[in-house]
């Protein structure tokens, strides 16, 4: 496996951590497939995934470690806790309550798993879990996660782009949209059984991208955060992750991936379509029809009384490199 050199919405520079957190990342990522035979990681591929955290609690980074685009009013970053990613969550399938998912998912069994890429596709194929970690090269993204509902958090993912996996399945010149399901299992998510728990949502929950959009290399397949596998409440095995769209895009606990030639529905937007539309742009000036989205509640370590209300800005900060895929779109309309 090669990583890649950094991209300029990537890590660029890292700070060293001690031992004792190197060598528990250095064991969890040797599980995860990094370390194994044949694995080649460029010294700075390798401070990008080892040396990020200093603790697993929130820390505070320059600007000139990681880029965020049009981020200027803002002169640090600082990592939403671990704890606070993986106990305030949306996922329906395990209740609508932000503390049900941690509740309710940890017997969710994530192998065996089975991903499938198929559609307008040349090559379909299917991946198993351990497949998931070892296909293609894992990077660590720290990308904002703006909800619809007006929060948002920090979060250092693992994974890989989209885009790449895409490309294995060498998409033919029907593929025009990607759509994507969530596994589909009452037994294992109570959600899906009870409308009280799970929102009266019809499930599976899915998703759906334009094609360009999907190819975005800020796209990503996500199997990890804070260096290790995701939570069950995260998404685990595989999601995906969108940072220039509203949460509700970065669709959980993926099955199946398909390539289709017409814009497929999308779970928000088949429960209520004035409300969420298919292209679910973070976008301070277009409000929900019931809140504002000019601002958000950062979510942080901080306790009730941190100055955490900040500015929305346009694409979530991503503009630079997402824009061009809207010039010429109304996105009021397209919203
Ligand atoms: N299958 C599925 N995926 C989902 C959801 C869900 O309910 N079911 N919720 C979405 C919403 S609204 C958000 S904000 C993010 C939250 O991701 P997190 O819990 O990892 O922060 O997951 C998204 N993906
Ligand atoms: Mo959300």
């Amino acid at each position: 496996m090669l990583i890649k050199k950094p991209k300029s919405y990537e890590l660029k520079e890292n700070k060293v951590t001690d031992e004792k957190i190197y060598q528990d990342r250095r064991s969890l990522l040797k599980k995860m497939g990094y370390l194994g035979a044949g694995t080649l990681l460029s010294s700075s591929a390798q401070a990008g995934v080892f040396d990020l955290f200093s603790k697993d609690e929130a820390k505070t980074f320059s600007t000139k470690s990681l880029t965020f685009a049009q981020d200027k009013n803002r002169d640090e970053q600082i990592l939403t806790p671990e704890n606070k990613v993986n106990s305030h969550n949306n996922f329906y399938e395990f209740g609508t309550k932000k503390s049900q998912p941690l509740e309710l998912s940890q017997g969710f069994k994530v192998d065996p798993w089975q991903l499938t890429i198929s559609g307008e596709v040349d090559k379909p194929f299917t991946l198993s879990y351990d497949e998931l970690f070892s296909q293609f090269p894992l990077e660590e993204r720290i990308y904002r996660l703006r909800c619809v509902e007006a929060w948002s958090m920090v979060i250092p993912w693992l994974g890989f782009s989209l885009a790449q996996l895409l490309k294995k399945a060498q998409p033919n010149s029907r593929a025009k949209y990607v759509a994507f399901e969530t596994l589909y299992d009452p037994k294992q998510m109570p959600g899906q059984k009870s409308r009280r728990l799970g929102g009266g949502i019809k499930y599976p929950y899915v998703e759906g991208l334009r094609i360009d959009e999907a190819m975005n290399p800020l796209t990503l397949m996500s199997v990890g955060l804070y260096g290790k596998t995701l939570p069950p409440q995260n998404g685990a095995p595989i999601r995906l992750v969108v940072p220039w769209k509203y949460g509700f895009k970065s669709i959980k606990s993926i099955v199946g991936i398909k390539l289709v030639e017409r814009m497929p529905p999308t779970t928000w937007n088949r429960l209520a379509p004035k409300e969420y539309g298919f292209y679910a742009n973070v976008n301070p000036e277009v409000d929900h029809p019931r809140w504002s989205q000019a601002s958000e509640r950062r979510i942080t370590s901080g306790g009730l009384f941190a100055r955490n209300r900040i500015e929305t800005l346009p694409f979530n900060g991503y503009g630079e490199q997402v824009a061009d895929l809207y010039k010429n779109m109304n996105l009021r309309k397209y919203y």
